[in-house]
């Protein structure tokens, strides 16, 4: 069975199980706790020598990291990949945007509050305003579209809401952004959580 390496309380190993379940892939769950350092055993480093979580092993042994990634192989032949050329490349525009411009900032605030005790002000401010730029960016898109994608869910809005639903954590304000509040209830709504 495909085993999913990830720690619970990661955005980025959690888009993968919201993935494998809304599409009722069977796999078995290894809990690796990051910020315990897990990922840098050296059992774990033989798996995947970048040291980070998700991964994920198939039967063959055959192991793949990078979340997106993940995404797009395991829901390759579902319509939460899309088969429309240009429809596709805006998922990718998406998906690429996630890792560069949202999720090292809105993910990493967190991170460091929830899990380093450090409180607002000790944040860095950069990292805090490009998490509200990302934040704007995304209520613009969703003020025009309901999904990010085209007319119906993809891989780029399960990727997103990841970080997303938990921004506040890391001390940003969902509520002054009421298309990405409204789109985080649609995305838990159609993945049932
Ligand atoms: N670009 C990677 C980022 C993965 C990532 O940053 N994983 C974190 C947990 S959310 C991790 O493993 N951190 C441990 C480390 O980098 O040492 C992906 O999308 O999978």
């Amino acid at each position: 069975m495909m085993k999913i390496y990830g720690w619970d309380r990661s955005g980025n190993c959690l888009k993968v199980r919201f993935v494998a379940d809304r599409l009722g892939l069977d796999y078995e769950w290894v809990e690796v706790n990051s910020a315990e350092l897990e990922t840098r055993q050296d059992w774990y480093l033989k798996l995947n020598p970048v040291g980070q979580i998700p991964i994920v092993q198939f039967d063959d042994g055959r192991v793949l990291s990078q979340s997106n990634a993940i995404l797009l192989h395991l829901a390759r032949d579902s319509d939460l990949v899309p088969d429309d050329p240009w429809r596709l490349a805006q998922v990718h525009q998406w998906l690429f945007w996630e890792q560069y411009s949202h999720e090292p900032y809105i993910a990493v605030c967190r991170f460091l509050k929830v899990f380093k005790g450090m409180t607002d002000a000790e944040l860095d401010p950069q990292k805090v305003e490009r998490g509200n730029t990302a934040l704007d960016v995304m209520d613009g898109r969703l003020a025009e579209a309901p999904w990010f994608a085209g007319d119906s869910p993809t891989v780029a809005d399960l990727s997103l809401v990841a970080y997303t639903r938990w921004a506040d954590e890391g001390g940003f304000d969902l509520a002054a952004r009421p298309h990405v509040a409204e789109w985080i209830g649609r995305v838990e709504r159609f993945l049932g959580l």
